[in-house]
């Protein structure tokens, strides 16, 4: 009887590689595709261009394939428990790097029922990074990118949302990565958001709403040229109703994922002030009806409009908070809430969320955690958070450093004593591939 040989894959830009292995694996016996599903393949890298049904059915064509089966986790230990397969079949550039945790954990797992791990030299010349560039064309169309904040918000736990101000930060929010060799991951930032304080900031300008749509598209277009990740823009209050739907439209045309827009009416304050400043909420039925107008005025089912809750910044209260959150979802058909608060501990947003989340279950909820930094990002999942946004913090790190170097380099009369905190000329021009 033939054996079984176990490949697990994602495949979502299928190349020679792929072929070679299955190739491989179809001379050692009847080969079955463990084919990882989009959540999966989110967890280590960005979301896969083709969904798990359109890379099945192109696996179940291929002659030398018997059978694909769901791997819903970079582990392959559930299925391999589950098959039994003779023989796992991988490339041997697994053993070092963060996939090497995988493999051992595969090797163990064979090991409890008399199976073997055979590897097949890597198939050199085939760079997944350089497809990866190539298709980075495709994925920063209006049209793909758009669609990604939903897409994220079914398939991971939670959506990590870093500010992005101009070409260069929105580069760091491309690129940034940690590898988390435990558990064989790699954490990226999944989108990006910008930010009215941060970008009337870089200009030298108050968040007042200053900053108008037209610059703020500038901001964006520069983002949009170097990254290709999903942005969230913050609309301050929205301005008129009538200029609300105009801007949706172009927002969407764009590519923009979403807007947040916030129930303040009158000159707008950062919200950060709290009640040191004067906060005018606006009348929660006109807020859901300007709402309202921008969702007729979508024209894809992808964008999304979220509601921004300002009750407990302007010191209105919880109860406050959940009559206008009702209000924005039933009336204004909002595709979710951002609930707001600069209170330290944290325990205004756990409340609210206790009694939003007994009335509304699946609604995304995106929390700003500037103030209440000491809960992780698992902590604020748990609490009931899908997005969470760090709103400010490039800004805020980049700031002091650059504020330092001027003075330090006006105390020397030279610039030599900065020259060990700042990048060598080599490095800054390597910083910005070539498109
Ligand atoms: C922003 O980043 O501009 C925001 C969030 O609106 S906050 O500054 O916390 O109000
Ligand atoms: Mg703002």
């Amino acid at each position: 009887m033939s054996k079984t040989v176990y490949i697990a894959m994602s495949a979502d830009i299928l190349h020679n590689g792929h072929i070679n292995i299955i190739r491989e694996g179809a001379k050692l016996g009847n080969v079955i595709i463990g084919l990882l599903s989009d959540e999966a393949i989110a967890t280590y890298k960005r979301m896969p261009i083709l969904p798990y049904e359109t890379r099945k059915m192109i696996f179940e064509q291929m002659k030398d394939v018997s059978s694909v089966v769901l791997q819903d986790e970079l582990s392959y230990k559930k299925n391999l428990l589950e098959l039994k397969p003779d023989i796992v079949l991988h490339g041997d550039d697994w053993k070092t790097g963060i996939q090497s945790m995988i493999r051992q954990e595969v090797i163990d797992t064979l090991a409890t029922y008399g199976g073997e791990l055979v590897e097949v030299p890597y198939t050199h010349g085939v760079s997944c990074d350089e497809l990866d560039q190539k298709s980075r064309a495709i994925l920063s169309t209006p049209e793909v990118r758009r669609g990604k904040l939903r897409a994220l918000l079914r398939y991971k736990p939670w959506v990590r949302v870093m500010e992005a101000s101009n070409g260069l930060t929105g580069l760091i929010c491309e690129h940034a990565r940690v590898e988390d060799e435990a558990s064989g991951t790699v954490r990226e930032y999944d989108c990006m958001w910008v930010s009215s304080l941060c970008d009337s900031t870089f200009k030298g300008k108050p968040d007042i709403e200053l900053v108008d749509l037209t610059s703020r598209l500038n901001t964006i277009n520069e983002i949009m040229e170097v990254t290709t990740k999903p942005i969230i823009l913050d609309g301050d209050t929205g301005g008129k109703v009538e200029h609300f739907a105009y801007n949706v439209r172009t927002l969407e045309r764009l590519g923009v994922s979403a807007i947040i827009v916030e129930d303040k009416t009158g000159l707008k304050q950062n919200s950060l002030f709290g009640t040191s400043v004067e906060q005018v909420l606006d009348d929660p039925h006109a807020f859901a009806h300007k709402i309202r107008c921008g969702k007729q005025a979508q024209t894809t089912r992808d964008f999304m409009i979220f509601a921004r809750l300002e009750s407990l910044i302007a010191g209105k209260g919880i109860d406050d908070a959940m009559m206008r959150a009702k209000i924005y979802l039933e009336e204004g058909g909002a595709d979710g809430i951002m609930i707001h608060s600069k209170e330290k501990d944290g325990a205004e947003i756990i409340e609210f969320m206790k009694q939003f989340r007994a009335y509304a279950k699946d609604v995304p909820v995106i929390f700003v955690p500037t103030s209440y930094n000491h809960f992780t990002e698992e902590e604020l999942a748990e609490i009931g958070g899908n997005i969470i946004i760090y709103a400010n913090h490039l800004l805020r790190s980049a700031y002091p450093a650059m504020l330092e170097t001027a003075n330090t380099i006006l105390r020397c009369s030279r610039s030599k004593e900065v020259d060990d905190r700042c990048l060598s000329i080599k490095e800054v021009l390597r910083l910005i591939p070539k498109q």
